[in-house]
């Protein structure tokens, strides 16, 4: 297990398929930081790993994880695998691929068969940061400091969009 990303008990566990899916995933763990949300963070390859992945899944929800944000690209299969192995819900990133350029990963991860749902978000940097704050916004539902932050987040970026000026 990776250290955790802050020293408070993780509520966010952000898991990857390789390291190589670091460079998309960091920017969700880079949200959860930016609002004091505790995560961590781990390589648990689906085919590489089968067996460790089963054991993150089994153990989640009794570890406190109120959340799983898996990243992988390509087959991707890793998202949809951890959503059978636990009922705390899980939030899927499509990784870029070398070949399909991460449409392949974005349809496995979202065509979940009825039953076992994956929340799925767009490939790449966005899908990474949309899934935190998507996570940010269920647990602001119960925590009202978190929702004050996530309402002073869109409010900048509000602003940030009123200052725009279309260059001539
Ligand atoms: C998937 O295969 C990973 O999620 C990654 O996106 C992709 C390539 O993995 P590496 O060959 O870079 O380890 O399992």
């Amino acid at each position: 297990m990776n250290a955790p990303a802050s020293s408070a008990a993780p509520v966010v566990g952000v898991i990857m398929g390789s390291s190589s899916d670091w460079e998309v995933m960091q920017h969700a763990v880079s949200m959860l930081n930016d609002f004091g949300v505790a995560c961590e963070t781990r390589v648990v390859s689906a085919h590489r790993m089968p067996l460790d992945m089963a054991e993150y899944g089994a153990a989640a929800a009794g570890r406190g994880l109120r959340a799983v944000i898996a990243g992988a690209g390509g087959a991707a299969h890793l998202p949809g695998m951890m959503a059978a192995l636990t009922e705390v819900p899980v939030f899927g990133v499509p990784v870029p691929s070398r070949y399909l350029r991460g449409e392949d990963s974005l349809l496995s991860i979202v065509q979940m068969p009825k039953g076992v749902p994956v929340a799925t978000f767009a490939i790449g940097e966005a899908g990474a940061a949309n899934a935190a704050l998507h996570v940010i916004a269920n647990l602001a539902t119960t925590d009202v400091a978190l929702r004050e932050k996530l309402k002073a987040f869109r409010a900048r970026q509000t602003e940030a969009a009123r200052a725009m000026k279309v260059p001539l």
